[in-house]
């Protein structure tokens, strides 16, 4: 039975007046209308015109395994008449939270054995936050409380999550950061590498964090974050010394290194997690998203045995949590689709096949003039849009820039998403061949049109 537009036809009105978007100008959106979008089935969502568009990021960072696969929905209406809520607080549990929590583990390494949950990515890094100071003051350093975070990461929209983020235009509203949460650069070697190469700005980037620890004093910094690559600030692919360096500093300073796998989690860079592809390990990481590919929400925070072993043996309670934690309908969700990337083997596929394929074609869009550099991991990349490419130069208006091109690919059947100048893949991973020629050359289309008014 139609229940959305097919039987109401002014939902665009009704949106306008009754629904507040998240990061939207209401007024302009009101003005110009929103997409509506009704239903979609593997890598493809469908308008409420009826218009399919090739869905080149996953929805938000999150689709892993697709649209429309019924195992999923089996496995939660299974949930659904079995148990559809009960908490895990006043020592109780349910058995999908159990399992889910031991089958994210066993991806993880030796040394994380232990998930909190929480009902999303932001809840997550609020989460690491409180249970990184409370650690420290366990172990007998409670002035450890700081944390070190990046310009331009993002980690959220919560009070904790904005201000551990680096987002300016989130810092501007509302009086952020909160206290305590200081910002180093981002190993962007496009935008800010000079005349250095990437390799020798790739070990400056990260030796920044030495220099924050020394300026604020290593006894009063409890943990740096960063996302493994970072996302919205522009899927910042670090160079290859960036993280081994980054990881020997945490150590040798005895602060905590935390990874937000929220987007990198999940098979999305060809390994389960980010921290696998760059070599390090974390001791704290912010997971959601591709955890249960977003059919319902669901995120937590793995836990290393460090930070763990001294939770459970020295700390007593630890007085946080959330009604949803846990949840067994979303951890039905989620326990599924991980069986689902493990049996088809959605993790290889990314490594080793359809990875490779996607890398090799952003990389024959580098000969557009108006590519400046392409970077991509796994099925997660960038295009990095260039007024004159062989001096790095940038258009005047970045952000334009973007959003025409992403302007063209919407309207020639393909979403991807622009952070300024830089275009961002992160299609579902199941996409096909097909399918990433498709996004290639649609892509290809919007820079040429793009290209052609700017120089016109
Ligand atoms: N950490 C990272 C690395 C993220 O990408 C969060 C935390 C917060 O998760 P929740 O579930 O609270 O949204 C995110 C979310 C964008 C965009 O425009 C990215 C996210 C969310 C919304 C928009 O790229 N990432």
């Amino acid at each position: 039975m139609p229940t959305t537009s097919a039987a109401v036809s002014n939902l665009g009105a009704l949106d306008a007046a009754h629904h507040l978007h998240p990061f939207s100008d209401m007024g302009k959106l009101n003005a110009a209308g929103t997409r509506i979008i009704e239903r979609a089935e593997g890598c493809h969502i469908y308008d409420n015109h009826g218009k399919r568009y090739l869905d080149g990021f996953a929805g938000l960072w999150c689709v892993n395994i697709g649209y429309g696969r019924r195992e999923i929905a089996d496995a939660v209406m299974r949930q659904m008449n079995e148990l559809p809520y009960y908490n895990t607080f006043f020592g109780t549990t349910t058995p999908p939270t159990v399992l889910l929590a031991q089958k994210i583990v066993s991806h993880a390494g030796p040394n994380i054995n232990r998930v909190f949950f929480t009902g999303s990515g932001s809840e997550a890094n609020d989460t690491w936050l409180r249970m990184a100071r409370v650690y420290w003051a366990a172990v007998g350093k409670p002035s450890k409380k700081m944390v070190i975070a990046r310009r331009n990461g993002y980690h959220g929209s919560t009070i904790a999550g904005a201000s551990l983020g680096g987002m300016k235009y989130m810092h501007e509203q509302g009086d952020l950061p909160i206290a305590g949460i200081v910002h180093i650069g981002e190993p962007y070697w496009y935008g800010e590498g000079g005349d250095l190469s990437p390799a020798a700005f790739g070990l400056k980037a990260a030796r920044e964090l030495e220099q924050m620890i020394d300026e604020l004093g290593e006894d009063n910094v409890a943990a740096f974050v960063a996302e493994p690559i970072q996302g919205a600030g522009g899927v910042i692919v670090p160079p290859e010394a960036y993280w081994p360096e980054i990881a020997r500093i945490c150590k040798a300073r005895n602060i905590l290194l935390v990874m937000d796998e929220v987007i990198c989690g999940f098979g999305r860079t060809g390994n389960w997690f980010g921290f696998q592809h760059f070599g390090v390990e974390p001791d704290l990481a912010p997971i959601a998203k591709g955890l249960s590919s977003g059919y319902l929400p669901i995120g937590g925070v793995m836990v290393s045995d460090r930070v763990g072993d001294v939770l459970v043996n020295e700390v007593g309670d630890f007085n946080h949590g959330f009604t949803y934690s846990g949840h067994p309908v979303c951890a039905a969700a989620a326990l599924e689709n991980l069986r689902i990337i493990d049996e088809e083997g959605l993790v290889e596929r990314v490594r080793n096949d359809i990875g490779p394929y996607f890398a090799a074609g952003l990389q024959s869009l580098e000969d557009h003039p108006m590519v400046g550099e392409t970077q991509s991991v796994g099925l997660m990349g960038a295009v990095q849009l260039a007024e004159s490419k062989a001096t790095r130069g940038r258009f005047e208006d970045r952000e334009r820039a973007g959003v025409e091109v992403r302007n063209h690919c919407l309207a020639n059947g393909l979403v991807l998403r622009a952070t300024a100048d830089r275009m961002l893949f992160s299609p579902p991973l199941i996409i096909t061949r097909d399918e990433v020629d498709t996004m290639i050359r649609t892509t290809r289309a919007a820079l040429d049109a793009v290209w052609a008014e700017a120089k016109g």
